[in-house]
């Protein structure tokens, strides 16, 4: 595998999924893979499980790993070509890119949309010039469109509580505060559309998702609707995608936190989220604290999911 950024790269699904619990199963039996070989991960945004999870399973597979926020200690980068480098920024990404990958084996970037421009954020400027210039395998660890290995991680987690072999799985929008990228629900469709569950989506209008994600979803705009006999619910804020209103938000509405009374519409369902949550904004404390609460076990599948595409590109090397 060279890169990693969508459902695609996977190639078969359920031979991925069969993969990644094998390796949850013995995650050391890969560490002769990555000996003497090197994991760079390049931040542009904060983390805190996709950094953890992301190094450990580097570690797990033998790699060194090295970690490098952009904005803490680097120096500022430009991205446009053909700019007068006269302002605030030291260096250019087309040096900054090649350079770091001449120091390891693979490379992990961060680097969310901007919401400055939809086509820049849409074309994944930023992390396709990592592809294109660093001469090394490059996996998202969220991108401006898409967060493969969390979504990944999410079906890791669907596969392994689901009570029926077509689950109903939900994904619902919720109010945030400050305006948050598609990039997750944008992969949590993009692997959901490809996995064995019946696919829902629920937001107010006015947030549809790009339709190179949606595909054949079904999109209902009644919230209470859609959690019927739901099994699993995903919450996720999102800005606006759609024109004229891309990365604005349009909505606060608090009727569509996930709270126990919505949660009682549901076939007793599980409650996922990739966190970090905001609580009482998208979902209530006791939600969130309940037995049917599942985010910390999803968040322990980002070791897995990541192994799992660090395993795939070390064995490409
Ligand atoms: C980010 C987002 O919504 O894309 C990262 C989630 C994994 N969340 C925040 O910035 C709060
Ligand atoms: N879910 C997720 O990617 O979390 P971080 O932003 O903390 O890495």
């Amino acid at each position: 595998m060279r890169t990693y950024t969508n459902v695609k790269d996977l190639g078969n699904l359920d031979q991925a999924i069969k993969e990644a619990l094998e390796i949850k199963k013995n995650r050391y039996a890969y560490k002769h893979l990555g000996e003497n070989k090197t994991l760079l991960m390049v931040f542009f945004n904060s983390s805190l499980r996709t950094r953890l999870s992301t190094q450990k399973a580097g570690m797990n597979l033998g790699m060194n790993t090295m970690v490098l926020d952009i904005n803490q200690g680097a120096w500022k980068l430009e991205t446009e070509r053909g700019v007068i480098m006269d302002g605030d920024k030291s260096e250019h990404i087309l040096e900054a890119i090649p350079v770091m990958g001449s120091y390891c084996d693979i490379i992990g970037v961060r680097a969310f949309a901007q919401f400055e421009n939809k086509e820049d954020d849409y074309q994944e400027k930023i992390l396709n010039q990592f592809i294109r210039y660093s001469g090394k395998p490059v996996f998202s660890m969220e991108a401006a469109t898409g967060h493969p290995l969390q979504a990944f991680a999410d079906l890791i987690t669907i596969e392994e509580y689901k009570k029926t072999e077509r689950p109903k799985v939900v994904l619902t929008w919720a109010p945030h505060p400050r305006a948050l990228p598609q990039a997750v629900p944008n992969s949590f469709a993009d692997f959901m559309n490809e996995a064995n569950v019946d696919f829902v989506i629920t937001h107010p209008e006015g947030y549809e998702l790009d339709s190179k994600f949606v595909r054949g979803a079904k999109i209902e705009y009644n919230q209470d609707k859609a959690f019927e006999g739901a099994d699993f619910i995903y919450a996720k804020n999102w800005a606006a995608y759609a024109d004229p209103n891309y990365g604005k938000i349009l909505s606060k509405d608090m009727s569509w936190t996930v709270s126990t009374e919505k949660m009682a519409l549901t076939n007793n369902a599980y409650f996922m989220h990739c966190l970090p949550v905001r609580r009482n904004m998208i979902v209530t404390d006791d939600i969130i604290e309940s037995p049917q609460s599942i985010v910390i076990p999803e968040a322990a599948n980002r070791e897995i999911s990541a192994q799992t595409v660090i395993k795939r590109m070390l064995e490409s090397l």
